[in-house]
């Protein structure tokens, strides 16, 4: 029995009638997911509710704050450094309401990333209801968008969260309607239109259902979601059926499946069916099972419908399979994710460095630690490519697949990733493309500049607004095909001097639009194996922008800069000058030294064209081309179809 039940007055008269009882249970749980675009402040909402929640002293709080936004719930290391999440995380808050009732909230925090929306969808599920948060200067983006759309398909209570009316310049009224005719756009019922409504900032941690009403605490949000979030439905007559939605690993129990029990109850010790995506049952035993607290687990022997839990023991069981009870096994059915929209070969490292740098280099070795992948990272796909020695992998962008390649370069993997493609569809004889729903934001004098650079990559505009507010900022939305979105960032940050913001979506395929142009600029590819000169690039410095340093090794093949023209060339970047016993005279010896482009890893990705690829070591980032030697490269142009 879980400890805030004995603290229930209301339940305690009623511990002899266990029927009843069990119905309190499921009565005081709560499990609702926190929906919204990128960095509109789902994590620090959260952070805030787990501060009010008096479960726990602020300095043992403080001290599992960390890096760029100092957020607890970000809490693995890229979503620190970038100051993003990149994965679901379930967290459980105790709270006591007015008439000294004790519920338990189990909360999911999600990524407001496109490429995470996966992840959106894997924990949907679990939820009876969503707090979807909106910037309350910019109002719904692309993403709020995706993520509405997912939670009205699953039929989830609404509580709309206007956040961040701190900011100086926010318009919450009209972000409100925003947010409705988005929702009426998505064909939403009446009653959901009739959405509760609360106005908060989570980093000021307060929250009102009136603005005129300012608050110092975010009791209006526990209120909320205690009133208008519907307790689970759970029926405990029913036989057992429990939704796998996530899983760990632990070196001590192995195997660690995550997710909800939606009817009947689970224990320890208990025999269970596992019901696998095929239909296919194995028997298996349950050995230990964990509830939600706070931000930790504590082991229990029972948990029933309508509360989420982890349970140890199982194996073979992945994301998505029912955990059902032997006599009367039944599959929960579950809607499938999205598929993936880009794809990209990952290969392993023939270069000449090859194996100097990381410890995992065999296909074997990468073929393995895909496999472990996927079982986690529902909208991740992994083919065989044409070789043993290639994989494709597919997946729902640029950031995804980065963040992939990021793991496991700091695995100690060294992996050579070719240009992404976007995944095209045959429908009724014709190519299909996906297309991106495109949110950018600028400042009025940029318009004509993103127009032009939109205009030749294929794309509509469906939207010109000007936000209340910021009458020097102009808003426009674009539907665009992936293909068009490739390399776009950096030129748009180029063309406006990094003053806009760009995000988009996948919204739907469409019939293949036509071409779209490619990267302008040639590359400076190194001719000699060594390390790199100050005197080398200084001379060739007219040449373009170089992306090595002086010191850096670098091979025959390598790509290691930019050039100014349209066509490749061969450079000697190594070349050191000549000593001879002479001094010249008046000549200043002293080579100078130009700032190299240095690239992100998803930057270079978006960068390389298809005969080139970007290495990954876990200590450097190298472009390449395909074929190092000049005589390959020369050879295999001849024999390409012009
Ligand atoms: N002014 C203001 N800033 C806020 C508020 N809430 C969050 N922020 C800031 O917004 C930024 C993003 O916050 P996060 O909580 O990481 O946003 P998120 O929605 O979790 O972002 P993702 O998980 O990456 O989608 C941080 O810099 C926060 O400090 C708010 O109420 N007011
Ligand atoms: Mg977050």
């Amino acid at each position: 029995m879980p400890y805030w039940h004995y603290r229930n007055p209301a339940t305690t008269l009623l511990f002899t009638n266990t029927l009843v009882e069990f119905v309190m249970y499921s009565d005081y749980i709560r499990n609702v997911a926190i929906i919204a675009h990128v960095d509109h402040g789902k994590t620090t909402l959260v952070d805030q509710l787990l501060y009010q929640s008096g479960m726990f002293r602020h300095e043992e709080l403080d001290k599992l704050a960390g890096e760029k936004h100092a957020l607890i719930m970000d809490s693995n290391p890229i979503e620190r450094e970038r100051g993003i999440t990149i994965l679901s995380k379930n967290c459980s808050i105790q709270y006591t309401d007015r008439r000294k009732n004790d519920y338990k909230i189990n909360i999911i925090d999600t990524p407001g990333h496109a490429d995470f929306g996966g992840e959106v969808e894997r924990v949907l599920k679990m939820a009876d209801g969503v707090l979807l948060l909106v910037d309350a200067f910019e109002g719904p983006m692309p993403q709020t968008r995706f993520v509405l759309r997912k939670a009205l398909n699953y039929e989830l209570k609404l509580i709309v969260v206007i956040n961040k009316v701190d900011r100086k310049n926010s318009r919450p009224d009209d972000v409100v309607n925003e947010v409705f005719d988005l929702l009426v756009q998505l064909g939403a019922e009446d009653q959901t239109l009739d959405f509760p409504l609360i106005y908060a900032s989570a980093t000021q941690g307060w929250a009102t259902t009136d603005l005129n009403t300012k608050t110092t605490n975010m009791k209006a949000i526990f209120e909320a979601i205690i009133n208008n979030i519907p307790a689970p439905h759970a029926m405990r007559d029913a036989p057992l059926q429990m939704l796998v939605t996530n899983l760990e690993y632990s070196d001590y129990v192995g195997r660690i499946a995550i997710g909800r029990v939606f009817s009947g109850q689970i224990t320890q010790g208990q025999k269970v069916t596992v019901i696998d995506s095929q239909g296919l049952h194995t028997q298996q035993k349950v050995v230990q099972i964990y509830q939600f607290q706070g931000l930790g687990r504590k082991e229990t022997a029972t948990v029933h419908a309508g509360d989420i839990c982890a349970i140890a023991g199982l194996d073979p069981v992945d994301i998505g399979n029912t955990i059902a009870s032997p006599d009367n096994p039944s599959k929960i059915n579950v809607i499938a994710v999205d598929e993936p929209t880009m794809t990209m070969t990952f290969r392993v490292n023939d270069g000449p460095f090859a194996g100097k740098d990381g410890k995992h280099v065999t296909s074997r070795k990468i073929g393995e630690r895909l496999q472990k992948e996927l079982q986690h990272n529902v909208a991740l796909r992994v083919e065989p490519g044409v070789t043993p020695e290639e994989f494709n992998v597919s997946g729902r962008g640029l950031m995804h697949l980065g963040i992939l390649l990021e793991n496991m370069r700091r695995e100690g993997y060294e992996i050579c990733v070719g240009k992404p493609n976007v995944i095209l569809r045959i429908v009724n004889g014709r190519r299909h493309e996906p297309i991106e729903l495109l949110a950018v934001d600028c400042p009025l004098d940029c318009q004509n500049a993103i127009m032009s650079l939109l205009g030749d990559r294929r794309s509509e505009i469906t939207t010109i607004t000007q936000k209340n507010g910021a009458d020097d900022f102009v808003h426009m939305e674009f539907l665009i095909p992936s293909r068009g979105l490739f390399g776009l960032n950096a030129r748009m940050l180029n063309a406006t001097r990094g003053r806009a913001t760009m995000y988009h979506t996948f919204e739907r395929y469409e019939l293949m639009r036509g071409a779209i142009p490619q990267r302008k600029a040639g590359v400076m590819i190194a001719t000699t194996t060594g390390q790199v000169t100050a005197y080398a690039l200084d001379a060739l410095y007219d040449r373009g922008i170089f992306f090595v340093e002086p010191g850096e090794e670098v091979y025959d093949g390598q790509v290691v800069g930019e050039h100014c023209k349209e066509n490749d060339i061969p450079v000697n970047v190594v070349r050191s000058k000549q000593l001879t016993n002479v001094r010249s005279a008046g000549k200043d010896d002293a080579a100078k030294v130009r700032p190299a482009r240095k690239m992100s890893l998803e930057a270079t990705m978006e960068y390389i064209q298809a005969d080139e690829l970007v290495e990954i070591c876990p200590n450097s980032i190298r472009i390449r081309k395909l074929f190092l030697k000049e005589t390959d490269r020369r050879r295999q142009t001849r024999k390409a179809p012009r």
